[in-house]
């Protein structure tokens, strides 16, 4: 039995999305991010010594890393689901994005999200003015160029095909859901086609089926 430990509100939510839009029965065993620090439990680490979501085990076989996760769900079980044939173009996009995701859309995500709350953060008021200026001059010197880079490349890339690869749903969209949500949720939203993107995932059956399993589920922002 393939078992997802899921850590609420995270990049896990897509593996359950995949294994519902695959049909494969799973279970959920679902996992509370702490409070103050939203870090995942002590608990995660007996299953993989990082500790990150999602992680997958499937009998004896334990699997770490999203896009890992993914290759390794369509490739065994995916029967050519969710898969552009080899050899195609759509096989070649397919295989950008599903790397894309995580190796160059979430850093500049994932920096503006540590310096935006650096800004908010309690410090004493002594130094505030600092840290808010140090904060501040990377966000607009640094990530938020990056960032309108990324957003740009993906917004542009939506206005060849439907979905990421082509005219079809992959497993690349499902991997890039993530970045594509969470830059609307952070400022990205003024580009239309990424919030059709949003649009489009949320209205499929099984991405619906996902959320009902994994908890609420919202992009920390
Ligand atoms: N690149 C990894 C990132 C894993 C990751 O950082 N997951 C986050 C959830 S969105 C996490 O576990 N955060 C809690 C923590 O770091 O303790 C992947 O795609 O699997």
């Amino acid at each position: 039995m393939i078992v997802v430990h899921h850590l609420e509100a995270s990049r896990s939510q897509r593996v359950l999305w995949l294994l519902e839009e695959l049909g494969i029965p799973y279970e959920v065993k679902r996992y509370a991010r702490d409070a103050k620090t939203l870090l995942a439990p002590e608990e995660l680490r007996r299953v993989h010594p990082l500790g990150k979501s999602p992680l997958v085990t499937d009998g004896d076989v334990t699997l770490a890393e999203s896009g890992a996760i993914i290759e390794y769900l369509v490739e065994t079980y995916g029967a050519g689901r969710l898969l552009p044939r080899a050899g195609t173009p759509e096989r070649r996009r397919y295989t950008y994005w599903l790397h894309y995701a995580e190796g160059s859309a979430m850093p500049p995500l994932l920096l503006k999200l540590v310096f935006t709350k650096m800004k908010q953060g309690p410090v004493p008021f002594f130094v505030r003015p600092v840290v808010r200026g140090i904060a501040d001059k990377v966000l607009t010197t640094f990530v938020e160029p990056q960032l309108a880079l990324h957003l740009d490349w993906m917004e542009s890339e939506l206005g060849k095909s439907t979905w990421f690869a082509g005219e079809e749903l992959t497993a690349a969209d499902i991997q890039m859901s993530f970045p594509v949500e969470a830059a609307v949720a952070r400022g990205g939203g003024d580009r239309p086609r990424l919030r059709a993107f949003v649009a489009r995932v949320h209205e499929r059956p099984a991405y619906q089926r996902a959320l009902e399993k994994g908890g609420p589920f919202e992009i920390l922002g």
